[in-house]
């Protein structure tokens, strides 16, 4: 098993080579989902650190874009270990990161972890519109909606696709799940949303409760 310290340090001072031999390390390890999971919450915590760096001025923009690749190569990797167990599906959820948003490395974790547990994922990327949720679910009867926001405005852009999703009359007949740096149970209240977490792994868990 990786030291998930060293990971989340080498992540943090943005140490590519670092983060590509420790995760090198770890898929020659055989390593089993769970550990796959605590690999996804070392790196998730790496990446706080470079987001505290970027608010103190030491880091830049170009260096979260390199952090943003950083993790995302990571991903790509960790990925297969926890892909394609199931086969049996068990619901549908529509996810996407909300208007204005353009982050979506935590989204694209969900929706791996997701696809796994036996979901049918549509995904709707980034800066998804209200109305490109509205249609989506319309389409394809969503159980559930899953919205991911880092960005403070986000919870904002929650709020209105929630209206939204009530408008069209659809609000009763699903749930809502938020997910993002900035979500608790105070904005969970006042976006009008089921559920919130800033664990890909418990919004599984969640979601399976829903469809049960
Ligand atoms: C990488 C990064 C970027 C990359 C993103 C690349 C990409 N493809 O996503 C790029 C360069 C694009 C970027 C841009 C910007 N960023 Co930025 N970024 C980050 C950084 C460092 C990491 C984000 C990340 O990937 N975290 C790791 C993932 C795994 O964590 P996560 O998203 O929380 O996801 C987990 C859970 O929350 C959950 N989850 C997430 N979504 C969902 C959804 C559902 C349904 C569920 C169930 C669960 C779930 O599962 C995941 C795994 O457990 C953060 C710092 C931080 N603390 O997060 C800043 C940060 C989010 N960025 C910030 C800023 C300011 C910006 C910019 C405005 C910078 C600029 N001046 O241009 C732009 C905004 C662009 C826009 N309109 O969105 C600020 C936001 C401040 C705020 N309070 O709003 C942060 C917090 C940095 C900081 N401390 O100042 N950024």
């Amino acid at each position: 098993m990786v030291d998930v310290q060293k990971l989340k340090d080498a992540i943090g001072s943005l140490d590519d080579e670092q983060v590509d031999k420790l995760i090198g390390d770890f898929l020659a390890s055989n390593p089993t989902e769970e550990e796959a999971l605590s690999v996804i919450n070392a790196c998730q915590e790496g990446m706080a650190v470079v987001g505290e760096f970027f608010d103190k001025g030491e880091y830049f923009v170009g260096d979260l874009i390199f952090a943003g690749e950083l993790l995302s190569n990571a991903m790509d990797r960790i990925k297969p270990i926890i892909q394609g167990k199931s086969t049996k599906k068990i619901g549908t959820v529509v996810i996407g990161t909300v208007e204005g948003d353009l982050h979506d490395i935590g989204k694209n974790i969900f929706k791996s972890l997701a696809e796994a547990a036996g979901f049918d994922v549509l995904d709707l990327g980034i800066d998804t519109p209200p109305q490109v949720f509205v249609e989506k679910v319309k389409e394809v009867e969503a159980d559930i909606v899953g919205m991911s926001g880092v960005l403070t405005l986000a919870t904002q852009a929650m709020k209105k696709t929630v209206d939204s999703l009530e408008e069209a009359g659809l609000r009763d007949k699903l749930k809502v799940i938020i997910g993002g740096n900035p979500v608790n149970s105070e904005v969970c209240r006042n976006v009008g949303a089921d559920a919130f977490t800033t664990n890909a792994a418990e919004g599984v868990k969640i979601c399976q409760g829903w469809v049960k």
